[in-house]
């Protein structure tokens, strides 16, 4: 089985991926991290550095969908009344002044159910790939992600969305501590800052790869088995 050329060892580290052992998960492509009048646009970030990973993974989905790999979508969001919202986290929002279920122009920010909150039409999922609802910021946290990807005897996981240094950090974090074998592919992520986003994918590579690899979409692409 030929492994990626990936950053800093050839992944997976025992060459093993194939379509039934490995998974794309796409995290929070939602309009409230991307899309004009969402949660990060009200913070009054930068939305050209979510919205670049639009393409890369585009290409990344169709080529993995063709194949027959697995696929997994995330969506950051609480409860309409908000009982799954930690006071803290409501109390941080309002303080840049995107407070987390207040009225927004796409609707309740973070709140399910709402415009905001969905996923975004050029990455929107097909019917049978899985969407994990997740009150936090890392995708296993308080969802039921890590059963059905156990279920599913998945190894490998191929890391893409927003943000990088927040909620795909934390899932790529959460997953390694869990034992799956993570890649993460760097233009397929983007942060609020250009600088956080660099960051973050040099941690991964400290180490030897302390939280897996680097790659990005064309040699991934190219190298898909
Ligand atoms: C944030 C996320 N940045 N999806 N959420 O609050 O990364």
């Amino acid at each position: 089985m030929p492994t990626l050329s990936a950053d800093p060892y050839q992944w997976p580290w025992n060459g093993d991926w194939r379509p039934d052992n490995t998974a794309l998960i796409i995290i929070d492509m939602q309009t409230d991290f991307c899309g004009q009048g969402g949660y990060v646009d009200k913070m009054g970030y930068d939305l050209s550095l979510t919205r670049a990973p639009i393409e890369p993974i585009k290409a990344v989905l169709a080529a993995m969908r063709n194949r027959g790999y697995h696929v997994f979508h995330t969506r950051e969001g609480h409860r309409p009344d908000l009982s799954d919202l930690p006071a803290n986290k409501r109390w941080r929002s309002q303080q840049i002044g995107a407070g987390i279920g207040d009225a927004g122009p796409c609707g309740r920010i973070l709140v399910r159910g709402e415009p905001g909150w969905d996923i975004i039409e050029e990455l929107y999922p097909r019917e049978g790939e899985p969407i994990i609802d997740k009150p936090g910021k890392g995708s296993f946290c308080a969802t039921d992600l890590e059963l059905m990807l156990r279920t599913r005897g998945i190894d490998n996981i191929v890391l893409a969305g927003i943000t990088t240094d927040v909620c795909v950090h934390t899932t790529m974090r959460e997953a390694n501590d869990r034992g799956f074998e993570c890649l993460l592919l760097e233009d397929c992520c983007g942060a609020t800052d250009r600088g956080n986003h660099d960051a973050a994918i040099k941690m991964v590579k400290m180490q030897g790869g302390v939280f897996g690899a680097v790659s990005n979409s064309k040699t991934f692409i190219a190298a898909l088995p």
